[in-house]
């Protein structure tokens, strides 16, 4: 059985989100997202998530594609994550190419393309206006 690894915050979740995590579970046989918390959030982008991680993880979780999510609290263990979670490949979209590239000698590393024209950014801006 291959199992697939990605993270995301997923917040205001949109087709891009979807689409990734389709695409990472049509690499394997089952696909485990870590979810990132609203303290990550807050600690990397100086702001909180619009959706609580709660409700974040709640709608990942209910996702055809799923089968497992857990929260990420920290940015630097994705090795522990790996292992933990027994990860033999490792998707990401392509706005991190290169960052995980340490990894490789613990798992696959795909990076797949980003859909264009939508991010959780640009709905916020489009909705306040
Ligand atoms: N994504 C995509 N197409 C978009 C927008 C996002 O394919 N138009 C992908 C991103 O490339 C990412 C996933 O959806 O793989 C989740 O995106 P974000 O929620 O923006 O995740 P991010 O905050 O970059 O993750 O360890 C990573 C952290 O959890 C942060």
């Amino acid at each position: 059985m291959k199992r697939v690894i990605t993270f995301g915050t997923f917040d205001v979740f949109h087709i891009g989100h979807l689409l990734i995590l389709e695409r990472a579970a049509s690499l394997g046989d089952h696909l485990v997202v870590g979810v990132s918390t609203d303290a990550l959030n807050f600690s990397k982008k100086s702001r909180l998530p619009i959706y609580p991680e709660d409700e974040r993880i709640t709608l990942i979780r209910a996702l055809r594609c799923v089968d497992e999510a857990f929260y990420e609290e920290s940015l630097e263990a994705k090795a522990d994550y790996v292992r933990q979670y027994g990860a033999d490949v490792l998707v990401m979209g392509d706005d991190w190419e290169g960052r995980f590239d340490f990894l490789k000698d613990l798992c696959e590393v795909v990076y797949l393309p980003r859909t264009p024209s939508i991010s959780t950014t640009a709905l916020i801006e489009k909705i306040r206006r």
